[in-house]
């Protein structure tokens, strides 16, 4: 099977696709996007959206159906826990902590090796709309983080030592693929339980952030 990942190195879902990719040993070449690249998305799937998997040449999206498409043998239990109760409640979360964590890192992403001078304000400028000024959310930093830091010490009960399980499985993906990008915040400390959680699923997942740029 050839596969060939498009992404951005600080999207949640394009994370997500790496993971399960580390996780399930698929080698893979890995194309990281500039986000101003309209044109390859829409040529690969009809939409501006990202990840892309390239599978022998076909490509899907929607980070989900790619790693149901990818755990041919179940190993993340990919077919039988996106319809439970439990998957619902975790998009919920999903959904709940993502706009903290994007109101808190998105400022600081746009500094990173993956962007340059175009994409760094076509990503800005679209993000602004939704989002207002990124000044603004700098500026508003600590109250991101109250309510983050609150959710983060909460959600450690539920780290046994996987999201409600002792076994791995796609929710731990779901969940620090979310997490992931406040590694980027600057003086930014997760809870002790999550760091320690979010290191282990890094070593399930063979996940290196920022591996593109070093190769
Ligand atoms: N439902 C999609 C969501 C993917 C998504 O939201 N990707 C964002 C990056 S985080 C994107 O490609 N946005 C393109 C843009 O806004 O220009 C999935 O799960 O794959």
């Amino acid at each position: 099977m050839e596969l060939k990942l498009y992404h951005y190195v600080h999207c949640p879902f394009c994370v997500r696709v790496r993971m399960a990719l580390g996780y399930l040993e698929l080698p893979y070449v890995s194309e990281v996007l500039p986000y101003n690249d309209e044109t390859t998305p829409v040529k690969l799937c009809g939409t501006k959206m990202l990840p892309i998997l390239s599978v022998d040449g076909k490509p899907i999206n929607e980070s989900l159906d790619i790693i149901t498409a990818i755990d041919s043998n179940n190993k993340l239990r990919s077919r039988d826990l996106t319809s439970t109760k439990e998957f619902r409640h975790l998009e919920r979360l999903l959904t709940e902590l993502g706009a903290n964590v994007h109101g808190l890192a998105m400022p600081y992403w746009i500094y990173t090796a993956e962007f340059d001078t175009e994409s760094r304000s076509y990503f800005r400028n679209k993000k602004e709309i939704k989002r207002g000024p990124f000044a603004k959310l700098v500026e508003d930093r600590h109250e991101f983080e109250v309510t983050l830091m609150e959710d983060l010490t909460t959600l450690q009960i539920s780290l046994k030592p996987f999201y409600k399980s002792d076994e791995f499985s796609l929710y731990d993906i779901l969940l620090a693929s979310h997490l992931w990008g406040l590694y980027i915040v600057p003086e930014f400390q997760f809870p002790p339980g999550v760091h320690m959680y979010l290191q282990t699923v890094k070593k399930q997942c063979k996940f290196i952030y920022h591996q593109d740029f070093w190769k």
